[in-house]
């Protein structure tokens, strides 16, 4: 299978760090959605990255998705409990809705500084905000989000913070958040996480 992504995204690095930790064998094709050249709206009408296709062609994306493919695939990434299995989803939504805020910052800050809107900025830094609060509390004693050791939950938070320290650096999540960075310490300590940290990609200046 092939998995397009872009170097800086967090949703491509759920669905990277998904396939490495399950040992499925993939190539990885770097695209930027952002630039006239991308293949990507070939093969998802959304044009956006991660994009899955499939050894028989078939395309599957949305990291949601990918990771519900991956995880039917080779399980082990979800509690097998009712319970367990909602928390999963439940940070992956907020860890995702985290990185929908960084992203809208990251644009809105591309406009000429007049044309910027103060109010959008504010609310997203709430959102942000809010967001690495709710995950630090939602975090057990043991380190985890459940009883998984590492999970749906821990790779989407993981894939967050490090999106927080490429784009949103002067936001110091650190001191508002031990526990994630607890969390975020030992992931990184990992070879998935090691092998997919973020890089920068050039994104067109809004008009
Ligand atoms: N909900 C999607 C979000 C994917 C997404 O927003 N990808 C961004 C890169 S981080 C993208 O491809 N943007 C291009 C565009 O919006 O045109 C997922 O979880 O995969």
């Amino acid at each position: 299978m092939k998995l397009y992504i872009a170097t800086p995204s967090p949703f491509a690095r759920k669905a990277r760090i998904t396939l490495l930790e399950k040992q499925i064998p993939h190539e990885i094709i770097i695209d930027n959605p952002w630039q006239p050249e991308s293949r990507i709206k070939d093969l998802n009408p959304l044009a956006k990255i991660p994009t899955l296709v499939l050894d028989d062609g078939r395309v599957i994306h949305d990291s949601k998705v990918i990771f519900e493919y991956l995880e039917l695939e080779r399980p082990g990434h979800l509690p097998a409990d009712k319970h367990g299995k909602i928390a999963h989803r439940l940070a992956e939504v907020v860890a995702d809705g985290i990185c929908d805020a960084v992203v809208m910052t990251f644009l809105e800050n591309q406009r000429p500084e007049g044309s910027r809107s103060q109010f959008w900025l504010c609310r997203q830094a709430e959102k942000i905000r809010a967001g690495v609060n709710e995950l630090d509390r939602q975090l057990l004693p043991s380190g985890s989000f459940t009883a998984l050791d590492i999970g749906l939950a821990e790779i989407a938070t993981g894939s967050t913070l490090g999106y927080l320290d490429l784009r949103y650096s002067d936001y110091n999540w650190r001191t508002d958040a031990p526990n994630l960075l607890k969390l975020f310490e030992r992931l990184m300590k990992r070879t998935s996480f090691q092998q997919t940290v973020p890089k920068a990609q050039v994104v067109p200046v809004n008009q």
